[in-house]
């Protein structure tokens, strides 16, 4: 059926229809989904964010963000689509009905939606917010360079007109401010963090701010190898994974490092398709199956997290 706001699961959709669609998802399915703001982007617009589970009392957590980066559009696709598979399959699939009255996940569809909107009306190849600086002609920071994880040391600049600005200073844009406020006031519960990029088909899991190894390195080390190991099983995808520093690239001021180094043992960096013949720019055909092994990957982890 098509919906008056155009919304698809299996195309890419404007801001205002994701806007729509938060407010419609959570209409629709009260006794699963709640919708907060946490806050309002630079240019004004409100982050929502999707709380998704059954009611329970002192229910642990999973964290997972979308859209850091304005260009790539697979990752909030990803987070609509798994919104839609926790309210098609609950009470039908044991899997997601055990998860979700178990747990509750919190669903930030887009971060960056200054800079998502930017790719839709003015460069399909933006990547950083949309904030000014003074002094500075160059618009934007770049999100994930903007957290307190060793901010700026390595894989980063402190030149406004560079993709990867890290910002004057830790969290000074509003929309790594407001997740990170959240984050911190949620700690207690929330047991996982999980940030959905692309591309380069990968699981990151800190540090990338330093070659240094985490004490949970082992364990987090092992659950890359099986989670990614599920992805595969659907249509063959290979994933790589370990360290950000070593795996991906050394990068100061990332999430994943920020929330793991406030106590959140489980926290990851998916790097979507593909490894780079479309790279940013994902054909349309591809959601669907890049989803479906995605919700592998984060199925398997929440019951994982779920077990420990
Ligand atoms: N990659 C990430 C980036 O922000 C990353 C890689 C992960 C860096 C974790 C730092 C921490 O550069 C993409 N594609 O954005
Ligand atoms: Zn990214």
């Amino acid at each position: 059926r098509v919906r008056a706001t155009g919304h698809s699961y299996v195309k890419y959709n404007k801001w205002e229809t994701i806007e729509a669609w938060t407010q419609q998802v959570a209409n629709e399915n009260p006794d699963l989904i709640s919708r907060s703001i946490i806050g309002t982007t630079f240019e004004g617009r409100n982050m929502y964010l999707l709380k998704v589970g059954k009611a329970g009392s002192n229910k642990p957590a999973i964290f997972m963000d979308c859209g850091f980066h304005a260009r790539e559009w697979i990752s909030p696709a990803f987070c609509q689509w798994f919104v839609r598979e926790a309210i098609r399959t609950y009470g039908h699939e044991i899997h997601m009905t055990e998860l979700l009255e178990q747990l509750d996940f919190y669903i930030l569809p887009v971060v960056n939606i200054d800079g998502y909107v930017h790719t839709w009306t003015k460069n399909r190849m933006w990547r950083k917010t949309r904030s000014t600086h003074p002094g500075s002609s160059c618009i934007g920071t770049d999100p994930n360079r903007n957290f307190d994880a060793g901010w700026c040391q390595i894989g980063a600049s402190h030149q406004p007109c560079d993709d990867t600005y890290c910002g004057p200073s830790a969290e000074s844009e509003k929309e790594t401010k407001a997740l990170a406020d959240f984050i911190r006031n949620n700690l207690s519960s929330i047991k996982a963090y999980l940030t959905i990029h692309s591309y380069s088909q990968m699981m990151l899991y800190p540090y990338s701010y330093d070659y240094k190894l985490t004490k949970d390195n082992v364990e987090l080390n092992t659950l890359a190898k099986a989670t990614v190991k599920e992805l595969a099983t659907l249509h063959g995808t290979k994933y790589t994974y370990g360290p950000g520093a070593t795996t991906i690239y050394p990068a100061a001021g990332g999430s994943d490092d920020w929330a793991y180094d406030q106590g959140i043992k489980y926290s990851f960096t998916f790097e979507l398709r593909d490894k780079g013949r479309y790279g940013f720019i994902l054909p349309e055909s591809q959601i669907q199956p890049t989803c479906e092994e995605t919700m592998l990957a984060i199925k398997h982890v929440a019951a994982y997290v779920l077990d420990h």
